[in-house]
């Protein structure tokens, strides 16, 4: 027997066969055969050394997220692999297909609290789809094919490959002919016909309903069927914060984002619909609020490629288990056109007093700077130029991202929605500005959050990573805790306000462009400055300090009961 590799090599040639080009890491003692091996493969494997294993998971997540791709993920055992834990659990949350590799002790060793032993298969198993310990290098083959398939299938997921130094230093012959063997894992795609003859009657006879889209629709390419779906039906659309993009938002039939920072007139419709067809969002809580009292009057249609997440948070009339696109074309199949012009004009109605009333509301009168200002800026110009992606952090500035930008095409709104990770942003955006080196990508993130990760800028000049501009919308606070501590805790700020370094001389200290604006007339040129200029950027916007994300659903309340106004 030939005994030429190790089986490290394996675990490169491994992600060179599932067409891997880029993976973003730390390397350590346990991973050190694997990175040795990796030397040898750098013409077809591209290494991002990040500065935090944290910013090497986001990195890969915003890899995955804007390409639908697999992103991967590489740290040494112990406390690397715990730095991947945030990481996993977003993805998990937020159905990233990730594959994180991770180094263990030998496995002699195992079980004996050796130096940076970690259980790292032990704590991610409520955070992952699917994990292995891998201790005999013959088994690596298989389990990478299985663990690439695991992540991308179905309903798609982060998985986790540790591997014992031994295993990546033995050496072997490996045997590439493997099959999969998952007796236990069919993902259902199409769904049931009876189910879906039933969905499109029940939108047939609807006198008021609604479509939402979610995160589905954009994983499973859906958004051509959902904007015919729409048009041929007449029903209006509403976007949770994950669906952004699956459907334009300037379309006259798109409503916008419900829930707890939603928009009233949406809100308002679910409460008063029929019919609420939901296509691939999982009835996140920030999207029902108190689920006992959503959409009362709806009799609920809900696709998901996910069994358990039908009935899981709201009772559900037509389950159908399938992949979007699919089910969403066989729907098509059965729908007749149809208008729903009264029930839209109500909801117009509705939008344009809530609207006007909601810009009168949020503007304090002799604000300096306000966010809406910066975000009015960039709706433009992202607008004109449409070659952008956008990458939100987590708190009140990327609840406004969501509100006030005109989202238009899938995969380019990306953020953290499910496990709210601060310190998201800047890594994903990192990810996302690989994946795309000819586009511009927008961070756009708060002064705490900035704060998490903000060494990664160092891996952006590392990289020459030169299409990452930063906006941070600086109001000198943990913004989204403040509000609630106004709003619901009588102003108490506890551990809230926040100083900060001068952002722009800290991206000066990397050699990026950094840019303050303090005003409103500066934000226009400042934006501008940022494309044009050929390297990365971070603008420090100082922004009025005490400005509320309005409207809000006070959390366990229905979402009926918005609280519009201080
Ligand atoms: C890792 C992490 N820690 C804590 C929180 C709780 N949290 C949610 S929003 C928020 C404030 C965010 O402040 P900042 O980044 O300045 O953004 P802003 O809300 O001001 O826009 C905090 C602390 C979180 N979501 N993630």
């Amino acid at each position: 027997m030939s005994t030429s590799v190790t089986g490290a090599q394996v675990m490169c040639e491994a992600l060179i066969r599932e067409r891997v080009d880029v993976i973003f890491g730390i390397p350590g003692g346990a991973i050190m055969p694997f990175y040795h091996a990796l030397a040898g493969c750098r013409d077809r494997l591209h290494h991002v050394l990040c500065r935090h294993e944290q910013g090497a998971g986001h990195a890969a997540e915003g890899y995955a997220r804007s390409t639908g791709r697999v992103g991967v993920c590489v740290a040494t055992s112990g406390p690397g692999a715990t730095n991947l834990v945030t990481p996993l659990a977003d993805a998990w949350m937020d159905s990233t297909p990730l594959v994180a590799i991770t180094g263990q002790v030998p496995r002699s060793l195992l079980g004996k609290d050796a130096f940076q032993e970690v259980d790292i298969t032990g704590i991610t198993v409520p955070i992952t789809k699917h994990n292995y310990l891998v201790t005999h290098a013959e088994e690596l083959p298989y389990v990478f094919r299985e663990a690439f398939f695991l992540a991308a299938s179905g309903r798609p997921g982060p998985v986790l490959i540790d591997v014992t130094k031994d295993a990546q230093q033995a050496r072997l012959t490996p045997n590439w002919d493997v099959e999969l063997d998952l007796p236990g894992y069919r993902p259902t795609y199409t769904g049931n016909s009876r189910q879906i003859r039933a969905a499109a009657a029940l939108l047939k006879d609807a006198e008021r309903p609604l479509v939402m889209a979610g995160n589905g629709v954009i994983q499973s390419g859906a958004t051509a069927e959902l904007l015919a779906l729409a048009e041929r039906t007449g029903i209006p659309v509403i976007t949770t914060l994950h669906g952004m993009g699956a459907f334009p938002e300037t379309h006259p039939l798109s409503l916008g984002m419900p829930g707890m920072h939603g928009w009233v007139h949406v809100n308002r419709a679910l409460q008063e619909c029929d019919v609420l067809l939901n296509v691939g969002g999982r009835f996140d809580d920030r999207v029902t609020g108190k689920a006992s009292t959503f959409a009362p009057r709806a009799t609920v249609i809900h696709i998901d490629i996910d069994p358990s997440e039908i009935g899981k948070n709201v009772p559900v009339a037509v389950p159908i288990v399938g992949d979007a696109r699919n089910v969403l074309q066989a729907l098509l199949r059965e729908l007749q056109p149809r208008r729903c012009d009264e029930w839209l004009a109500h909801i117009r109605l509705e939008q344009l007093q809530c609207q006007q009333r909601h810009r009168e509301l949020v503007r304090p009168s002799g604000a300096a700077l306000m966010p809406h200002d910066v975000y009015a800026e960039l709706n433009r110009t992202l607008n004109d130029r449409g070659d952008y992606r956008v990458v939100t952090d987590v708190g009140q500035h990327q609840m406004w991202a969501a509100q006030l930008i005109d989202w238009h095409r899938p995969r380019t709104h990306i953020t953290s929605g499910g496990a709210g990770t601060m310190g998201f942003a800047l890594p994903a955006a990192l990810g996302v500005a690989l994946a795309w080196p000819n586009e511009t990508v927008w961070a756009i993130v708060g002064d705490g959050g900035f704060q998490m990760t903000n060494q990664e800028l160092s891996t952006l000049v590392q990289e020459n990573v030169r299409n990452v501009k930063v906006a941070i919308v600086n109001n000198g606070y943990l913004g989204m805790v403040r509000q609630w501590q106004q709003l619901f805790e009588n102003k108490v700020y506890s551990a809230t306000p926040l100083i900060s370094p001068d952002f722009a001389k800290l991206a000066e200290a990397h050699g990026l462009l950094g840019l303050t604006v303090e005003r409103m007339e500066d934000v226009e040129d400042a934006v501008r400055r940022a494309w044009q200029h050929d390297g990365s950027v971070v603008i420090d916007f100082r922004v009025e300090r005490e400005v509320n994300v309005f409207p809000i659903v006070p959390q366990g309340k229905s979402i009926g009961e918005m609280l519009t106004h201080e």
